[in-house]
This record gives structure tokens, sequence and C-alpha cells, in this order.
């Protein structure tokens, strides 16, 4: 079989991070985009990083930005990947209220600038897209492929246009090119700002005695949390099958803010209500209150299956936090 190569965006992003490790274990080579930065922000890379003069080298890197659509062109000809795994974006949705401008240029025409740089250097990947359920904002649950989109915030509406350009393309141009439609997935590489991984950090503090208090919005709101390793599985798996589509890919499960708080703290024999203070500042001016996926699709045409569910997410998150403090 003939060298598969990968370019993700977004490698040094949670997905990204495990995805890379994932095409590594299976023989591929990978490139990934990363941003110029002062400091280094590929720590959750390294440990899959060897210098490129190394004969073993199969991880690539290389300077890029997605606001910048001459250079994505000449690094898919550089490159000439045979799957694009389109993970980059400004992924936080509070922070996508105070920036909405930047939000739909990154995370939607940042979209548009690869799908056109793919169709002007003719270079004939498969597209992965990392589409959200933030798109199903105020459509009651479940959510499945066929649930109206409408968006909530900033960032969702970008991945909206996004997920349309995805569909544009794959009719107008025929590119095998797939919209992941991802409910909420976690890990302890999660970002520190996304509120699981904030409630993990502040226990493993706590128990540390080195936080008291851990400030929160909305317990209310409610997601269907799975494990990130597995959601990389499935943007793998839909770039492998017979014709490109769109797929929804969670747990089926959905627990509130306030359950997982509830959980993260019972596991680490603390009491909750000790620590844990409302702050106005994390309420959004507009709210998603209740994401549950359906994923029969992926299960019969992906055989994907989620095998971790958010009971268990808390437990590894949390003993993750804790191990990494000795807490
Ligand atoms: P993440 O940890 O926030 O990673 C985002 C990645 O995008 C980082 O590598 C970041 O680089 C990169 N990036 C940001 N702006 C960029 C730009 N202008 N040019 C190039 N790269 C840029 O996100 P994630 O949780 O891994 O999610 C991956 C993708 O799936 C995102 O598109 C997200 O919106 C989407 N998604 C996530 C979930 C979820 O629950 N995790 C669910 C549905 C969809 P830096 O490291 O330099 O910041
Ligand atoms: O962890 P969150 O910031 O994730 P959110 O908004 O659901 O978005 C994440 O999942 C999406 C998939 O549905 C992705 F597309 C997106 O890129 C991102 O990965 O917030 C979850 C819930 C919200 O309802 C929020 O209002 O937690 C509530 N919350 C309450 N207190 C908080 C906080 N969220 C954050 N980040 N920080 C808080 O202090």
């Amino acid at each position: 079989m003939s060298q598969q190569v990968a370019l993700i965006t977004g490698i040094t992003g949670q997905d990204g991070s495990y995805l890379a490790e994932q095409l590594l274990d299976k023989g591929y080579v990978v490139h990934g985009l990363i941003r110029r930065s002062s400091t280094f922000n590929t720590a959750r890379i390294d440990h899959l990083y060897l210098d490129p003069h190394d004969p073993d080298a199969r991880l690539f890197l290389h300077y890029g930005d997605l606001t910048d659509g001459s250079r994505l062109v000449t690094l898919l000809e550089r490159v000439e990947p045979t799957e694009v795994y389109h993970l980059g974006a400004q992924s936080h949705v509070r922070v996508s209220f105070d920036e909405p401008e930047f939000t739909g240029d990154v995370t939607g025409l940042g979209t548009t600038r690869l799908l056109e740089a793919l169709r002007v250097s003719k270079v004939p990947a498969r597209f992965y897209q990392a589409s959200s359920s933030e798109m199903f904002g105020a459509t009651p649950p479940p959510q499945n492929e066929n649930a109206f989109f409408y968006p909530r915030s900033p960032y969702a509406a970008a991945k909206v246009y996004s997920y349309w350009m995805v569909r544009n393309y794959r009719e107008a141009y025929g590119l095998f090119a797939c919209n992941g439609i991802l409910f909420n997935h976690e890990s302890p590489r999660r970002g520190e700002t996304f509120v699981t991984r904030k409630i993990t950090m502040a226990i493993a503090r706590i128990a540390a005695g080195l936080q008291d208090v851990l400030y929160l919005g909305n317990l209310e709101a409610r997601r269907d949390w799975g494990y990130a390793p597995e959601y990389a599985d499935a943007m793998w798996r839909m770039l492998q099958a017979d014709e490109p589509a769109d797929y929804v890919v969670a747990t089926g499960t959905s627990y509130s803010v306030g359950d997982f708080v509830r959980m993260a703290f019972e596991h680490a024999d603390l009491d909750w209500e000790k620590h844990v203070k409302f702050d106005p500042r994390y309420l959004r001016p507009t709210e998603v209150d209740d994401l549950i996926g359906d994923a029969t699709k992926a299960k019969d045409v992906l055989g994907w299956q989620a095998q971790t569910f958010t009971p268990e997410l808390v437990k590894i998150m949390v003993d993750a936090d804790r191990a990494r403090l000795g807490a």
C-alpha cells in the first residue's frame, strides 16, 4: 500500500495531539500546521517529536496560520497529503462573544481558505472538518445529523458556515469531504479554560492546598461529554469510509455542569459546596442548554461507538490532574 500522509491543522490542540499519536501508530507520515509563538506551544505533542534529521522521524511541523491562505497552498503543494484533518480553530465559545470577528476569520473563513487551497493546488486529499454539536444550539435533544442548526454563539455560527462550505465543496467539486459533528469530548489534555478541565485542575489544587475557591458560571447547562481519544478515532474512520458523509459522534448521555462538579469533588473526597462559588463573568449572553447526541449513523456505517462515559471520564481527569500535582 502507498504511504499515507496526513496534514493536521490544530495539531497542538487536545484532539490534534491524540489524532497525531493514533496516525503515527498506524504508520502514517504526519505533518502539522503550527502557529509561530514567542513561547513553545507544542507541549501536547513533544512526546511524539523526533529531530527531522532522525531517519525514524515521521512527524513534521510547519509554521503557518489559518488566516494566511497563500501559506496553506504552498504547504499543501509541499506536503502532498492523502488526508487533511482540519481541527484548527478559535475553539472557545465564551471567548467568541468577545472576539466575534476574529472567530469568524479563523473558525469560519479559515475552513474556506483551506478548502480553496485544496481546490487550487489540485492535491487529491480526503478532508475532515471539525464540526461541532454547538451548531445545534437551541434545537432540543436528541440531536442527530438531520436536526436543525440553531447556533447560539459567534463560534457556533462560524462552525455552521464551515459546515456548509464543506458540503458545498463536496457537491460542487467532488471533494471527499466529511463533517464530524462531535459532541463535547474531554481528557487530561483538555484546554484549561474549558469547564471540565477547569474543575478537575481546581480539585487537584484544592487537594494540594494551593487553592480554596473555584468560581464557575452556569451549573444547569447539560452536555454529552465523551473521551477525546475515542473521538479522534472516529475522525479517522470517516476518511476511510467508501463515501464522504457527515456524522454525529457522541455518547448519547447527558449530565449537567453541576453533576460533573459533584461527581468530580466526590471522587476526590471533597465537599463541593465548601469550594464552588458563582461568578457571573462566566455566563454567556446566550447559552446552549442541552446537548445529547444520537450517534446511530456512526455506529452503523463506521462501526464507532463510545466506550467511555461521563462518570468514568470524570475519574480519569481528576486522577490525572491529582497525579500531575502529586496531590
Ligand atoms: P483546542 O485544544 O482549542 O485546539 C485548537 C487548535 O487550533 C490549537 O492547535 C490551536 O493552536 C489551533 N489554532 C487556533 N487558531 C489558529 C490559527 N489562527 N491558525 C492555525 N491554528 C490555529 O481544540 P480541540 O478541543 O482540540 O478541538 C479541535 C477542533 O474540534 C476545533 O476546531 C474545535 O472547535 C472542534 N470541536 C471540539 C470539540 C471538543 O469538545 N473538544 C467538540 C466539537 C468540535 P495553538 O495551540 O497555537 O493555540
Ligand atoms: O467547557 P465549555 O466552555 O464548553 P462548550 O461551550 O460546550 O464548548 C466546547 O464544546 C463544543 C462542542 O459542543 C466545542 F465545539 C467547543 O469548541 C468547545 O470545545 O462549557 C460547557 C458549559 C457551558 O454551558 C458553560 O456555560 O459549562 C458552562 N460553564 C459554567 N461555568 C462554564 C463555566 N464554562 C467555562 N468554560 N468556564 C466556566 O467557568
